[in-house]
């Protein structure tokens, strides 16, 4: 038994962000239906491909555990497939451009009309505002969302992330949406519309943020290694490098191979508790006792020369040593691990958060299994569908049509 298991969801959803919240659904057990426009699909089955005509990494890697239905919804037989799949499931998921679903002619209120304890999730760019009518992808929400103008060194362009937090960000808000909305319609026995936009959830992901535009009012943000040296961050949350920017100062630093290795670094932090620690450790006892060295406030305005003075010591030791070294001393660090590095690493693999998929057209293909572990709802990750692979079965199985009435939907081009 899996803890959604009995809950159909009807996967309205394309690229990113809609697929990473069914895909999770799907893994916490509920029946997640696919559903893709006849002979293209979703649009990520054809992008980076890097094996020709088969479903991309990008596809592949986001719809584990789900079947697959191909309709064209906007023909009059495929709509009354729709209808019925709306009727039958617990939630739709999509995540359309804006109004495309009402265009399709399956508005909110039409949905609760066929279906009134439907749960209608949505990932839109914006909420309701001046921007609520605009199609939005990851790199467009981390800039509106504040990562970008919050991530980067301080006199540097703004930059994106690497991780999808707008994106795989907001479908795990939705994700959540969803379920709290089922666990509500136990008591009232009506669905609702839940809607997670990628403002907001990277917003929400970049909380701290707001934090310190607020702190920033009332002085200088002391905790950023650049005010330690005097310098003006201005009247919002600066770029801050790789600055913790809380309450444990933390930076990147070099280790041994760093001239030829682009991931020879790791994350050090100074905690206040293993202060002590920290300066036996890097060959520096005195800094214990040293005025303007003993206690946290003092250190913040020389804390990029205290930076410095470690680095000298990780740049003689490789990042694992220094992890090696450092953890039985309860000193937080960790290596700049690369993809590589992760791929290969045999603890993921024994969790299950780095899992190897047999695929019948690409082969055997590395992906992330769930990064939820639960102990009575254990997920076994399943290959993506092909494009229309269980079109024949959803119908039969899940709607009751017979077989002339498929071949009569083929004909007419509706699936
Ligand atoms: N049968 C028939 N038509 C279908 C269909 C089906 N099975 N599935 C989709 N369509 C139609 C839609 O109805 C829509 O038609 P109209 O424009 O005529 O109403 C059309 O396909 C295109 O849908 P779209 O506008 O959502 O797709 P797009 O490629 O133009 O835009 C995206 C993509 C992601 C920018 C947009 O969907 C969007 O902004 N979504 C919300 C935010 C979001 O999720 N962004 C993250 C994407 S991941 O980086």
């Amino acid at each position: 038994m899996k803890a959604l298991e009995g809950v159909k969801i009807l996967d309205f959803t394309h690229v990113q962000s809609g697929p990473t919240c069914t895909q999770l659904l799907a893994w916490l057990g509920a029946d997640c239906i696919k559903v893709e426009r006849p002979g293209t699909g979703d649009a990520t089955r054809g992008q980076l491909r890097d094996i020709p005509d088969v479903d991309s990494l990008y596809f592949t890697m986001l719809n584990h555990n789900k079947r697959a239905i191909t309709l064209n919804t906007k023909s009059e037989s495929g709509k009354e497939v729709l209808e019925r799949l709306v009727k039958t499931c617990d939630v739709l998921v999509e995540n359309f451009a804006p109004g495309a679903l009402d265009r399709m002619g399956f508005s909110w209120e039409r949905i609760q009309e066929l279906n009134p304890r439907m749960i209608m999730a949505s990932v839109k760019g914006f909420g309701p505002g001046p921007y609520e009518d605009c199609k939005v992808y990851e790199n467009v929400a981390q800039c509106t969302g504040g990562s970008a103008s919050t991530t980067g060194f301080f006199d540097g362009p703004p930059l994106v992330t690497a991780a999808q937090i707008g994106d795989s960000g907001t479908g795990l808000h939705l994700a959540l949406g969803i379920v709290a909305a089922l666990f509500q319609r136990e008591q009232t026995g009506r669905g609702q519309k839940v809607l997670a936009a990628m403002q907001d959830s990277v917003l929400n992901l970049c909380r701290v943020k707001l934090r310190d535009h607020q702190r920033i009012q009332r002085g200088p943000l002391n905790e950023y290694s650049l005010a330690g040296k005097g310098v003006d961050l201005g009247d919002t949350t600066p770029r801050a490098g790789n600055d913790s920017g809380g309450g444990q100062p933390g930076w990147i630093l070099k280790c041994k191979g760093w001239e030829h290795d682009a991931n020879a670094y790791v994350y050090f932090i100074t905690q206040a508790a293993v202060w002590g620690n920290i300066c036996d450790l890097v060959g520096k006892p005195d800094w214990k006792t040293a005025p303007g060295y003993a206690s946290p406030p003092e250190r913040l305005d020389k804390i990029s020369d205290i930076f410095d003075a470690i680095e000298e010591w990780t740049k003689t030791k490789t990042k694992f040593e220094v992890m090696e070294l450092c953890n039985p001393l309860n000193i937080p660090c960790g290596p700049v691990l690369s993809m590589k590095e992760l791929a290969d690493e045999p603890a993921l693999r024994e969790t299950g958060t780095v899992v190897e998929v047999d695929h019948p057209e690409r082969g055997k293909y590395l992906t992330v299994g769930c990064p939820i572990k639960m102990s009575d709802s254990e997920v076994e990750v399943l290959r993506s569908p092909l494009l229309g692979e269980h079109t024949d079965e959803i119908l039969k199985d899940v709607l009751g049509y017979a077989d002339e009435e498929i071949a009569s939907l083929r004909a007419s081009k509706a699936i």
